[in-house]
């Protein structure tokens, strides 16, 4: 490692112990060396841009994935400044670069994103990088600084003048691949452009620009409309019953926008933001909007005699059905529940978030009359159907009681009792389910053959899904119950793996599965408890010797590798039904060899979209999604 600087002063050993810290526990810093952390990375420089546009001075962030997979994040800003820092000596950039959390103290207040979810500073970016090189324009002068792995290779440099008033930041950086070790590791298109998008939806007027050079592909997000553009966004597959209901309003320092719409669709889809982090687990601004949509429907009926004097009030079940609502707020001292921030503890920040709501939203009942009842009649069909649901809930929990629970009779059980140790694989078809039942270790592994397609849970009531014999089945096999019943500690099973053929239909009906577990079992999938098994799509035999390829890509790469000197036996699965008990052992079911996908909501929003999209009733985006993905299964983004 090279000394930087010539004289060793206390700065210096700052900056030695600090960058050292991160690199020998990157985990305390970006969580890890896996390719989360990796996109940490990126969210850590985005998101000191992204205060910059907060601050209403950056109206264009740039994002470029090069092909050496560095990463450049470009900022019309006001450039980080360059001045010499009283207590360092140093100029400013050099200190922000090399300093753990130095960033915060040079921010002149506002709303900032990096002391709120990463808030590990960029300095934390710079000692985990191979290099990293900084632009600054600023005061008609361009300036420069290399760094490797956290230390700067020489002092801060003009190189340029910037031409006509042009201001900003320039970070180009390259990941270690000595702290970010694993084979393989990139960056991941389709993950950035989620969270971009996102950050753009709530970032009103700002431009998010990322760029693939890797793959020569591109996008570019800029969303006029804020929150009532995601909202727009999130309804795309489903019938908004009423113009979107906006609200955007400052009261006592803290920032509100928020966007409304009832649709035709069942499940709900709130999603809350502080300081343009996803709080994925709400808190008090997504309290304070449920509590506002709540009361002023309620307020609006009992005022307009749309509930009768005798009935009760809405619940906030009542009201939540088909609701897609987006609260963002934007606060200078934001409390979170924990290191994981992802949950808003401020108090007054429901208050507030609930007092704009109910103005908004209590106006455009008054001012919409014909929208008001139509939001009022969706409430009175969703208590009834609740009604209807728990009705035949209890019917079932009575009925099970009394045969002491039963187990549905296609279930071919596990003698094994420690649900830890048992694994249940729901499999598409008898036949299928014949040849798991055979193959399997009856010990700790249980089947379940579904028939044909399970309902489209996406358009049916919680009263129908119940109703619906193979979702019974299942709903009885894993022993939870489900949606407000659901409980994680009557699982019988601690892996549920889905297991259907590797063509069209197989996809389908394993995106039917999710979208049951999504909507009705979440914490199943929080828990990490569901899974996908990799059945093989080819069989390839050369003189008694088999190999079992799991893709296009492996059969081609096996063939090549066996040549041509004797004659290759090659045998493409259609189903789960053509392979006999032993080879679905061998491939897909042994614990010691096989492959399974472990499913995760990484983000909730667009899961729920994509969910959406496949389920919805708009056929033509169904076709196209599954057509194009069907192959894609390695992957797994539900
Ligand atoms: C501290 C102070 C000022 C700007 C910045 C930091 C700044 C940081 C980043 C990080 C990425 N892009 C950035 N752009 C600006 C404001 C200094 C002033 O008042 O001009």
């Amino acid at each position: 490692m090279v000394a930087p600087n010539t004289s060793y002063s206390a700065q210096d050993i700052q900056v030695l112990e600090g960058l050292e810290a991160v690199r020998r526990r990157p985990g305390m810093y970006v969580g890890g060396t896996d390719i989360k952390a990796l996109h940490h990375l990126v969210y850590e420089v985005v998101d000191n841009a992204i205060d910059e546009a907060l601050a209403g001075v950056c109206d264009r962030i740039e994002v470029t994935i090069h092909a050496d997979s560095s990463v450049t994040v470009l900022d019309n800003g006001r450039g980080i400044p360059v001045d010499i820092h009283p207590q360092t000596g140093k100029p400013a950039l050099e200190v922000v670069m090399t300093i753990l959390h130095a960033g915060g103290k040079f921010g002149g207040g506002g709303y900032k994103v990096s002391g709120g979810l990463h808030g590990v500073g960029v300095s934390a970016v710079n000692a985990l990088s191979e290099w990293f090189e900084a632009q600054v324009y600023r005061d008609g002068k361009i300036y420069h600084q290399r760094y490797e792995r956290g230390y700067p290779v020489k002092p801060v440099t003009e190189i340029g003048k910037a031409p006509n008033g042009q201001t900003g930041t320039r970070q180009t950086f390259k990941f270690d691949p000595e702290i970010f070790k694993e084979s393989g590791l990139d960056y991941r298109f389709e993950t950035l452009i989620q969270r971009f998008r996102e950050m753009a939806f709530v970032t009103k007027g700002v431009t998010l620009r990322l760029v693939d050079e890797r793959a020569d592909r591109e996008m570019t997000f800029y969303f006029e409309g804020g929150v009532t553009s995601f909202v727009r966004y999130l309804n795309k597959n489903r019938k908004g019953l009423h113009k979107i209901i906006y609200v955007e309003k400052e009261i006592d320092r803290v920032g509100i926008e928020a966007a409304v719409q009832f649709t035709d669709a069942y499940a709900e889809s709130l999603y809350a933001f502080a300081n343009t982090i996803n709080t994925i687990d709400g808190g008090t601004h997504l309290t304070g909007l449920r509590a506002a949509v709540t009361r002023t429907i309620n307020d609006y009926a009992r005022k307009n005699k749309l509930i009768k004097d005798n009935e009760p009030n809405f619940t906030g079940d009542d009201t939540k059905e088909g609701l897609t609502a987006i609260v963002s707020v934007k606060l200078p001292e934001p409390q979170f529940e924990s290191q994981t921030k992802v949950k808003l503890m401020n108090p007054e920040v429901q208050t507030y978030v609930q007092q704009a709501v109910n103005e908004a939203f209590g106006t455009f009942l008054e001012e919409n009359p014909a929208s008001a009842k139509i939001i009022i009649q969706k409430c009175q069909t969703s208590a009834r159907a609740r009604d209807a649901a728990r009705k035949a809930r209890d019917l079932v929990f009575r009925k099970s009681a009394l045969e002491s629970m039963t187990l549905p009779g296609k279930l071919a059980d596990c003698s094994e009792r420690e649900p830890e140790k048992c694994e249940l694989y729901i499999v598409e078809g008898d036949s299928a389910g014949g040849s798991a039942k055979q193959g399997r270790d009856r010990h700790f592994q249980a089947i379940l053959p579904l028939r044909g397609k399970i309902l489209n849970t996406e358009r049916a009531g919680l009263d129908k899904i119940l109703s619906n014999k193979e979702v019974k089945a299942l709903i009885s096999a894993l022993g939870t119950g489900i949606s407000d019943g659901f409980d994680l500690a009557g699982l019988r099973y601690g892996k549920c793996v889905i297991m259907t053929d590797a063509d069209v239909d197989g996809s389908h009906i394993r995106t039917l599965l999710l979208t049951f577990f999504f909507r009705y079992m979440q914490p199943l999938i929080e828990k990490g408890h569901l899974f996908i098994a990799q059945p093989p799509l080819y069989r390839v035999e050369q003189k008694k010797k088999v190999q079992y390829a799991y893709t296009e890509a492996q059969k081609e790469e096996i063939v090549k590798t066996l040549g041509s000197g004797s004659p290759i036996g090659l045998q493409r699965y259609k189903g789960l039904g053509e392979m006999n008990p032993d080879q679905l052992w061998d491939t897909t079911m042994d614990p010691s060899t096989r492959t399974l996908l472990q499913v995760s909501i990484e983000d909730a929003a667009e899961a729920d979209r994509t969910f959406d999209m496949l389920m919805g009733s708009e056929v033509a985006p169904r076709r196209r999604f599954i057509t194009t993905h069907a192959h894609e299964v390695r992957n797994l983004d539900i």
